[in-house]
């Protein structure tokens, strides 16, 4: 089924320059950007992206690193494309990562992990709604 998901190439990403690599692994995928933007995030944008970890321990960490530099938002189509873009990305946690995601391919840290995509349909949606409207 075609659907439709949200990804941010967080500020890490954007200043290791590595814009370009990120959007050739979701188009190699046959995922198509139908909708992209370049900003910094304020708090509140920030805070609305996140909230489901408001409260949590890790969050003002998360919030700080969020708006600590400039951003790329995605809205992104394709085949189960909330899926296969979270499949492109990889997993949260370092020690389940592998080879060959962004996120195992990039990051050898848990908050300065390059890239977002969103995690379910209803998350996708929400996340779309904030910056997309
Ligand atoms: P993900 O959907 O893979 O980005 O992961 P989560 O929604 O669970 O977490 C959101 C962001 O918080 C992730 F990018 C990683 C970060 N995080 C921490 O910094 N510390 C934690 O303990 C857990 C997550």
């Amino acid at each position: 089924m075609i659907k439709e998901t949200f990804v941010m190439i967080k500020p890490d990403g954007v200043k290791r320059k590595l814009i370009g690599e990120v959007i050739k692994r979701f188009e190699q995928k046959e995922m198509e950007i139908t909708e992209l933007k370049m900003k910094s995030l304020s708090r509140e944008e920030a805070e609305k992206l996140y909230e489901m970890h408001k409260g949590k321990d890790f969050f003002e960490k998360l919030i700080n690193y969020t708006i600590s530099g400039r951003v790329v938002l995605m809205k992104i189509r394709g085949e189960e494309a909330v899926m296969n873009c979270r499949i492109v990305v990889g997993e949260t946690y370092p020690e389940k990562r592998h080879a060959g995601s962004i996120r195992g391919d990039f990051s050898a840290y848990l908050t300065e992990n390059v890239v977002h995509a969103s995690s379910s349909d209803e998350d996708a949606k929400r996340e779309l709604g904030i910056f997309f409207g």
